[in-house]
C-alpha cells in the first residue's frame, strides 16, 4: 500500500492537490475536513458537536476524529493506498493513525508538507470564504486562530514524522498544477 499525508496549515492547498492526487494516483481521499463538514450538512449529533469547534477555529476533539478515520480506514478494506488530507492534526491523532495502519499491516509512506507564507494563505482563506459559505473561512480573526492552533498542536506532527525520515516540505505557493508538478515528482520517486 502507498498511504500518503498532505500535511499544511490551514489554506495551503492540501484540498485542492488531494483532488487532483487522488485521480492520478487511485488511492482513497480521507479528507476529516470533508467529512465533518459533510456531518454538518446532515445535522448530525456528531456534526452539531464539530461545528461549535469549527466555527471557533478550534480542533474537532481528537476522539471524534480518530474514530471517523478507523470507519473509514474499515471501509476500505481492498484500497491499494490512502491520502490523508487534514489528518493528523495533532500528535494523539498521528500516535492513533501509526496504530491503525500497523492493524493493516502497514504503515505511513510519505509525509508532504506544503510550504507557504502567511499572507498568501489569510489572503487565499478569505477569497475562499466569499463563495464557499465557510464560516471559518469569513472571518480573519477565525482564520488567525485557525493559524495559532496549527502552530501549537499541529506542528508537533511534523516532529513525529521528521524522526521516523518520512517528512518532507514542498514549496505550495506557484500555480495549482506547477505545486501538483512538484509533488507528483516526490510521489513517483517515493513510489520506486
Ligand atoms: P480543512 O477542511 O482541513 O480545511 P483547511 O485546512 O482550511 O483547507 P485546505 O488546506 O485543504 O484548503 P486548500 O488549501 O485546498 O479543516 C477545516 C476545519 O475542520 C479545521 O479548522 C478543524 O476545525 C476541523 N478539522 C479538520 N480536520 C481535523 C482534524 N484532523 N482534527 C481536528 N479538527 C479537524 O484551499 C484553500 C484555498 O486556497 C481555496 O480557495 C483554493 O482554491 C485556494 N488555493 C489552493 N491552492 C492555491 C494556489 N496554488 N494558488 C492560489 N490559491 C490556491
Amino acid at each position: 500500500m502507498f498511504n500518503l499525508i498532505l500535511f499544511g496549515p490551514p489554506g495551503s492547498g492540501k484540498g485542492t492537490q488531494s483532488d487532483k492526487l487522488v485521480d492520478k494516483y487511485g488511492l482513497i481521499h480521507l479528507s476529516t475536513g470533508n467529512l465533518l463538514r459533510e456531518e454538518i450538512s446532515h445535522k448530525t449529533p456528531l456534526g452539531l458537536e464539530a461545528k461549535s469547534f469549527m466555527d471557533k477555529g478550534r480542533l474537532v476533539p481528537d476522539e471524534v476524529v480518530i474514530g471517523m478515520i478507523g470507519t473509514c480506514l474499515d471501509n476500505h478494506k481492498d484500497a491499494k493506498g490512502f491520502l490523508f488530507d487534514g489528518f493528523p492534526r495533532t500528535v494523539a491523532q498521528a500516535q492513533a493513525l501509526d496504530k491503525l495502519l500497523e492493524l493493516k499491516k502497514t504503515g505511513i509512506s510519505a509525509v508532504l508538507a506544503l510550504d507557504v507564507g502567511e499572507d498568501e494563505l489569510v489572503k487565499r482563506l478569505l477569497n475562499r470564504g466569499k463563495t464557499s459559505g465557510r464560516s471559518d473561512d469569513s472571518d480573519e480573526d477565525v482564520i488567525r486562530k485557525r493559524f495559532s492552533v496549527y502552530k501549537d498542536e499541529t506542528t508537533p506532527v511534523a516532529d513525529h514524522y521528521k524522526k521516523a525520515k518520512k517528512f518532507q516540505s514542498i514549496k505550495g505557493e506557484g500555480t495549482v498544477d506547477e505545486i501538483f508538478d512538484a509533488v507528483s515528482k516526490v510521489i513517483d520517486k517515493k513510489m520506486k
